[in-house]
């Protein structure tokens, strides 16, 4: 739990799913998007999935991500019990393309909208979800174009970087 109110509930399938998932937790806490972490898995406990997502909307959750590896179940199971929108992480547990296509291959009809896998994914999954309550929060908004401009503004920094270093190595 971080922040006033949970507003995106983050679901893993294992506790060794963690050390990525941090990135999301991290991401939303910088944004100061409330959230709750919770480890709960689409086959281990299913009972605990379909009991927790039935009450999420109750309990002020606006947006759910799950992030699962291998046969990555938990983020299609999660949508198929809810409404609200899923953001669905593969986990590189297995082979890694289990995983991706186990969350984004899901049927017409229950969407899932599936990030890239690792560090990249775990953070556009919070961006997501972020830019989501967005749409109802105009401080989100103004962060959102913050964040935009300071990561452009690394980019420009290190292309000037690199033209230095060029410069540096073929002076005549
Ligand atoms: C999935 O299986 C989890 O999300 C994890 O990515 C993978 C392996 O889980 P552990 O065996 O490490 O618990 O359910």
């Amino acid at each position: 739990m971080s922040g006033d109110i949970s507003r995106v509930a983050v679901l893993m399938g294992s506790k060794s799913d963690w050390d990525i998932i941090k990135n999301t937790a991290q991401t939303l806490h910088d944004f100061g998007v409330g959230f709750d972490v919770r480890v709960m898995s689409a086959h281990r406990t299913p009972g605990v999935v379909v009991e927790y997502v039935s009450m999420a909307e109750e309990n002020g959750i606006q947006v759910i991500i799950a992030a699962a590896g291998m046969a990555a179940h938990l983020a299609g199971v999660v949508a198929a019990h809810t409404i609200l929108p899923v953001i669905g992480i593969p986990m590189k547990g297995g082979e890694g393309l289990d995983s991706l296509l186990s969350t984004v291959q899901m049927p017409g009809g229950i969407p899932v909208a599936t990030t890239a896998m690792g560090k990249a994914g775990a953070v556009n999954a919070a961006l997501l979800a972020v830019q989501i309550l967005s749409l109802n929060d105009a401080g989100l908004r103004d962060a959102l174009r913050v964040f935009r401009r300071k990561q452009a503004d690394a980019v420009y920094a290190a292309n000037e970087a690199v033209q230095h270093d060029l410069d540096a190595m073929f002076q005549e």
